[in-house]
């Protein structure tokens, strides 16, 4: 088994869902949480500059959705076909689009209120819709067993939910989704002891 070595800021953020495949499988990490302060000091000493990043044997990882893609391939979480593979996919990258538009490091706090006002709003039922009918009555959002698009549905919309609660109570099915996602024992586990932040 490899070492693997997860770097991001003490939040759930684009590393929660890289810390989601690793508790679901059970391998073993470090959780490498850095403060703030410290990041100006780090960026220049990571290739591209951004976190979060996984050292896999030494060999270093970046982009999240990548990192998550390879920790779901080797655990079984990615999709049982091609196909089902290409699905996933699609699902991350529509949920990933969306939550790309929030502009989460803007320094003004007004636009940065307005726009994520907007955006939760105006935009994200147009998306509930699009998955909740993608999901159907299905158990899952692709196949018959759980995958990282079922993980990353839960992690992001954990967040969206912080920010907006209510966001998809008409949305029974999504929600039903959730909870079974935060049900699978290790990742209720995950839940319970991971450190507690707000985003
Ligand atoms: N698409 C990239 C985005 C990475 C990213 O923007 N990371 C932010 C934190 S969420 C970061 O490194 N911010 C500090 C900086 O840009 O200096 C991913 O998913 O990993």
């Amino acid at each position: 088994m490899p070492h693997y070595k997860l770097m991001y800021f003490n939040l759930r953020g684009r590393a929660e869902i890289i810390r989601y495949l690793f508790a679901y499988s059970g391998i073993k990490y470090e959780d490498h949480r850095i403060e703030q302060v410290d990041w100006p000091k780090i960026k220049p000493t990571i290739p591209f500059g951004k976190i979060p990043i996984l050292e896999v044997d030494g060999v270093t990882l970046h982009q999240s959705l990548a990192i998550a893609r390879y920790l779901a391939k080797e655990t079984g979480l990615a999709g049982q076909t091609p196909l089902e593979q290409a699905l996933v996919d699609a699902i991350v990258d529509t949920i990933d689009d969306f939550v790309s538009l929030f502009p989460w490091g803007e320094k003004n706090q007004d636009v940065k209120q307005q726009t994520f006002n907007d955006l939760l709003t105006n935009t994200a039922p147009g998306l509930l819709r699009d998955l909740d009918c993608f999901l159907g009555d299905n158990k899952w959002l692709v196949g018959k067993s759980v995958t990282w698009a079922d993980f990353y549905w839960d992690v992001c919309s954990t967040t969206l939910l912080f920010l907006k609660p209510g966001l998809a109570d008409n949305y029974p099915k999504l929600l039903a989704l959730k909870q079974r996602v935060q049900a699978l024992p290790a990742i209720a586990a995950w839940i319970q002891q991971r450190p507690k932040t707000t985003l």
